[in-house]
């Protein structure tokens, strides 16, 4: 069976809610930050040269890096669900906005986190060059919302479960307001009536109510 090393509280759930959504039998390795630094606990960094999150193991294979996971996990589970193929009119949108989310947008989020983490003035150049690339990412997020119901288009597809952490729970380590982009905080209202990202966060991170609004 496919086992998830599970992070709380981390890009992980992306793994968690992959296989809620597609109906494909899990076992749930569960794992918790550090409470100083809120890196993996030393169990986890056992496991692989990074020790970070997600992980899976399945039939004797361990891989890492989530966007790697979830092609694997759609390529020998998906039977095509949950991505547009080749000759789909939005393939192109699909495969832009899958990698933007690794790409761009938790980039950004993760610069985001540490600059504001050094205590620059505001106007610091690298502060001023962060947040206005932060801005630029979330209003490209908002326009492409603001037409269409999920990123890739009208559809729900992995595109959007790549992305939805750095949008959530990604805010418990740099809070950005969201009241700014309308269309986002309705697309996570969407994504949170969702039974397969309810169960995936309630088993995946039962602590943590998830950060929709
Ligand atoms: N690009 C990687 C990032 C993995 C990553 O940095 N995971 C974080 C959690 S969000 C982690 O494990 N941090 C704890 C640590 O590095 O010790 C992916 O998408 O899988």
């Amino acid at each position: 069976m496919l086992k998830i090393h599970h992070l709380g509280h981390s890009q992980s759930e992306r793994i968690v809610w992959l296989c809620e959504e597609l109906g494909v039998p899990y076992e749930l390795e569960k794992y918790t930050r550090d409470a100083v630094t809120r890196l993996s606990p030393p169990e986890l960094k056992a496991l692989h040269p990074l020790g970070a999150a997600p992980l899976i193991e399945v039939d004797g294979v361990l891989l890492a890096e989530s966007a790697a996971i979830v092609e694997f996990i759609l390529a020998r589970y998906g039977h095509g669900r949950l991505q547009y193929g080749l000759n789909h009119p939005e393939f192109a949108s699909y495969l832009y906005w899958f990698h933007f989310a690794n790409g761009n947008l938790q980039p950004v989020m993760g610069r985001s986190m540490i600059v504001g983490r050094c205590g620059l003035a505001p106007d610091d150049p690298v502060q001023t060059s962060v947040q206005v690339r932060l801005d630029k990412v979330l209003a490209l997020i908002e326009e492409r919302l603001t037409q269409n119901d999920y990123l890739a288009g009208s559809e729900f597809t992995a595109a959007d479960i790549m992305s939805v952490f750095s949008l959530t729970t990604m805010r418990l380590f740099h809070p950005v307001d969201l009241k700014p982009y309308p269309s986002i905080l309705a697309y996570l209202q969407r994504i949170g009536g969702r039974s397969a990202y309810q169960q995936a966060m309630a088993k995946g991170d039962p602590d943590l109510t998830p950060m929709l609004a």
